[in-house]
């Protein structure tokens, strides 16, 4: 069902072993989105079709990395003619790491993905994570078209069936919700800082809100590339003015990432990409979410 192919993360070994410490899957699914523009089931591949656009691989505070086994590329799931509950249950059944043993990182796809993977970790291992959650939406309606399992429903899911911890979790760049999102985010007294808190309060207070959750248990990260300026990544099905920079972003991440458990990145569309600087932006992120934890872990 999980289907190798020959082209792989930047990084990544040529023989895929799935008991690497960093392991990489793409999941290519548009069906939980349908409110904007598609093409989410290509991310995986153009985000990795972009990753190799640098001659060397570092981070961006300059770790090097790459070769030596670390990191494995299992490739796609198959996913096609999939929606809703039965496309959740697919990812769910075939996710290639048990609990927290190893850190995997989930290429999308639309953010509906989000649900079954931490579902799947959280599960095979008893511990909920902490979330810091990277978006422009609070992705917490209730549901879309009668659909409980859509890519704006995929954070009220996880709180409500107690697959993450929300004293540990953390909304970073919302900035457009629906009214019953605030109302809802409210009521689970979700944390949310909005790009303007970051504006005002500047990026010190928004590491010190991630560091809060840093410590113990789990922690994951879950990054909808809409999270960043829309003038910056055109190539995402919900882009969204006054976002963060691809900068800002890369800053956070790059600190965050050693301290990672397990991460996605979704909702990159090829077909509104035309310069192709969005999945650029998303293999970036990826370089600097597996180097980071390279790094982390003292290998590489
Ligand atoms: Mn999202």
């Amino acid at each position: 069902m999980l289907k190798p192919q020959s082209l792989k993360l930047a990084g990544a070994d040529d023989t895929p072993d799935p008991r690497s410490p960093i392991v990489v899957w793409g999941l290519p699914t548009s069906a939980g989105g349908g409110t904007g523009r598609l093409g989410a089931e290509n991310g995986p591949d153009e985000l990795r079709r972009a990753s190799h656009g640098w001659n060397s691989l570092r981070t961006s505070s300059g770790y090097p990395f790459g070769g030596g086994g670390a990191i494995s590329d299992l490739g796609n799931l198959n996913l096609d003619g999939l929606a809703g509950l039965p496309l959740m249950e697919r990812i769910e059944r075939h996710c290639p790491v048990a609990g927290w043993e190893r850190f995997l990182l989930s290429l999308g796809g639309d953010h509906s993905i989000s649900y079954a993977v931490v579902k799947a970790l959280a599960q095979s291992s008893g511990q909920a994570p902490g979330l810091i959650y990277f978006d422009a939406h609070p992705d917490t309606v209730d549901m879309v078209d009668g659909n409980r399992y859509s890519h704006a429903a995929v954070l009220r899911r996880l709180v409500d069936e107690g697959w993450v911890d929300p004293a540990r979790t953390l909304l970073i760049g919302i900035r457009v919700p629906e009214a019953e999102e605030v109302v809802y985010l409210a009521s689970r007294q979700l944390a949310v800082i909005t790009p303007f808190d970051i504006l005002e309060k500047g990026f010190g207070h928004v590491w010190s809100a991630i560091q809060q959750r840093i410590n113990g248990a789990p922690l994951y990260l879950s990054l909808d590339l809409d999270v960043i300026d829309a003038g910056e990544v055109p190539g995402v099905e919900n882009p969204e003015p006054a976002g963060l920079s691809s900068r800002e972003l890369l800053y956070l991440v790059d600190k965050l990432a050693p301290h990672l458990w397990g991460a996605d990145i979704v909702e990159l569309s090829a077909e509104c990409d035309p310069a192709g600087i969005t999945a650029k932006t998303a293999a970036r992120l990826a370089i600097d979410i597996v180097g980071g934890k390279l790094q982390g872990l003292g290998g590489g």
